[in-house]
């Protein structure tokens, strides 16, 4: 894409930082479900303590009490982007409570529209539905279907990676996700490209991403191929338990500035220190360990979105963090989210650039 049809282009979104214009929020309704049980649940979710919570409520609304806090949290995410004069769209309501089935599996239900940065990698001016690893899952992208159509006659690309088959093939046979001290181990096997959207973060030219429980070897490769000369995509090496994302563990802020994850970057990836980026490395988060977590780890602090180069929405509560980014150059913008965070996602989990003002260009 030529910088002029860059600057006009209705989906374009290359990096983290570009001035954002265009953002899907994820919605939070009365039929927000609690994902079902199902083979990649164990692999995801952090905190044994929880499978049984969801071996109970999977496929049922989210008691009400969290949905109003959480949709409280989403509204005031909302507000800040809206303040700032970015431009919010939604998904639409979706059956999520109805059963889902092929010839090769069933689950109770699907579960919700929250997190659109899981199920759309939008790059450039085109928007991948990404061949996400869940059952549960499969049907997510159909609640994005009116604004995906209302992107293509803007002028975006549009399409959808391979879906993957979800059959027992695609799953690791009694796979058990690893203690700390021991090697990496992926639930997702070889058979089918695999991945979700946010498994991979865009920084120009240049993609990242990293294998999870979400994410194979085959649909990196799917992605590589897919973007074409145009972008190169660079696997990044993590060790995390209960891999789900990379946008919890290795984010590129803004030029020159990767935030990463003490715990889980095993080796940043040669380019950036060649190319004299800072490598900013997260504090502590400071969310009680008490507060309930149901579907990801306390580390989602570093979930956040750029507003542009230097403004940067963070969680309310995560003050340490605070300090650090102004420290750093940055002007973060507290906002409450710690009771959307319960239900399993940040910021950035919770949204999906549709168009920043910037033209394509590399970093390194
Ligand atoms: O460890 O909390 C959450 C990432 C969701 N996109 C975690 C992963």
């Amino acid at each position: 894409m030529d910088p002029q049809t860059a600057q006009t282009a209705i989906v374009n979104a290359t990096n983290e930082w570009d001035p954002l214009e265009e953002i899907v929020v994820g919605r939070v309704d009365q039929n927000t479900l609690v994902p079902p049980w199902d083979v990649i649940m164990p692999a995801v979710v952090h905190d044994k303590a929880q499978w049984d919570f969801f071996k109970q409520h999977g496929g049922m609304p989210w008691p009400v009490g969290m949905l109003k806090k959480a949709e409280r949290d989403l509204d005031a995410f909302i507000d800040v982007l809206q303040q700032a004069g970015v431009t919010v769209r939604q998904p639409e309501p979706y059956p999520y409570e109805r059963p889902l089935a092929t010839p090769d599996w069933e689950v109770v239900s699907s579960c919700y529209a929250l997190m659109p940065r899981d199920v759309l990698f939008v790059i450039g001016d085109q928007i991948i539905e990404a061949p996400m690893g869940w059952r549960s899952r499969s049907t997510e992208r159909l609640a994005y279907r009116e604004l995906c159509k209302e992107y293509f006659r803007g002028g975006a690309r549009w399409v959808a990676a391979p879906p993957p088959r979800l059959s027992d093939e695609s799953f690791t046979p009694g796979f058990v996700a690893p203690d700390e001290d021991e090697p990496q181990r992926f639930l997702p096997t070889e058979y089918e490209p695999m991945f979700d959207a946010a498994d991979a973060i865009k920084c120009g030219r240049d993609v990242f991403i990293a294998r999870s429980s979400c994410c194979n070897r085959f649909g990196i490769e799917w992605l590589q191929r897919h973007l074409g000369d145009e972008y190169t995509v660079h696997e990044v090496e993590v060790h995390d338990t209960h891999p789900m994302h990379i946008d919890a563990t290795f984010q590129p802020l803004a030029p020159g500035k990767l935030l990463i994850n003490p715990e889980r970057v095993v080796k940043v990836p040669e380019m950036f220190e060649k190319a004299g980026w800072d490598i900013l490395v997260c504090p502590e988060p400071e969310m009680p360990e008490s507060h309930p977590m149901y579907n990801c780890s306390r580390w989602i602090m570093m979930n956040v979105v750029m507003l542009d180069e230097t403004r940067v929405v963070i969680s309310a509560g995560e003050k340490r963090f605070a300090r650090q980014l102004r420290e750093w150059g940055f002007e973060p913008i507290e906002c409450p989210f710690w009771d959307f965070e319960t239900i399993g996602g940040g910021f950035h989990c919770a949204s999906v650039d549709i168009r920043r003002r910037g033209a394509l260009r590399s970093y390194f």
